[in-house]
């Protein structure tokens, strides 16, 4: 019989234009869009996925372009049940720097949260920077797992986020999932911090981010 699992955060995290938000959309909508404007907003997203037949509802966060100035804080992170750390696997600075966030996440997170690596971008196969092996090396020192992905035409990336809700239904079964976030249900106000709703990605911005945002653009609504 299916089992109904509480829903879970999930941050995804990683340099600029490497494709968090192209990965999240076509995992959401199962669509890309080549020319992805930067993300001016942040998003979140639900998507309920079946894993052996436990369905999980995956909510992911997608930064709101904060990851160009270093200015997530913890209300991003706060509760996350599990996380992808993307690179771009034709920009070999996007993966040296993948190691900032994955110990950025480790000092939010505790240790038993999942990691996803995504080398992302891998149907431009004639411009890799990274074998794959590399990729898989550095997964593995972090107790992590790593996928190569495309978002633009959906390899691997099904395989991500399957075997991310995986291991976070295997942590939830076993009493390890992120203590806070059995409190977001039915519950969200008990979370809100220094007046930042953590279920509401938009009100991660730091002050400097929100005066940047003068455009008086409507946000997108979090779910
Ligand atoms: N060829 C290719 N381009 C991608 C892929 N994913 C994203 N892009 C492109 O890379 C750019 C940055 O993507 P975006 O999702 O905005 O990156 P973000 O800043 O990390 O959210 C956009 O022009 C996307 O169309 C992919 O898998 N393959
Ligand atoms: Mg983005």
């Amino acid at each position: 019989m299916e089992k109904k699992i509480s829903p879970a955060k999930v941050v995804v995290l990683g340099e600029a234009r490497v494709g968090k938000t192209s990965l999240t959309y076509r995992f959401s909508s199962g669509t890309f869009n080549e020319h992805q404007p930067s993300t001016v907003d942040a998003t979140c997203i639900e998507k309920s996925i079946n894993v052996n037949g436990n369905i999980v509802k995956l909510v992911i966060w997608d930064t709101a372009g904060q990851e160009r100035y270093n200015a997530l804080n913890q209300v991003y992170y706060r509760g996350a049940e599990g996380a992808v750390v993307v690179y771009d696997a034709t920009d070999l600075d996007s993966f040296k720097k993948m190691n900032q966030w994955v110990t950025e996440l480790k000092n939010y997170l505790p240790a038993e949260i999942p990691i996803m690596i995504a080398g992302n971008k891998s149907d431009l196969y004639n411009n890799i920077a990274i074998q794959q092996e590399e990729a898989k090396k550095y997964a593995k020192s972090q107790n992590s797992q790593f996928v190569a992905t495309s978002a633009k035409t959906g390899t691997g990336v099904q395989e991500l986020f399957t075997t991310l809700a995986s291991r976070i239904i295997q942590n939830q079964l076993s009493g390890h999932s992120n203590v806070e976030v059995p409190n977001k249900i039915g519950g969200r106000g008990a979370l809100k911090v220094d007046g930042l709703d953590p279920f509401n990605p938009n009100s991660n911005l730091k002050l400097e981010d929100k005066r940047r945002k003068s455009s008086g653009k409507e946000k997108k609504k979090c779910c």
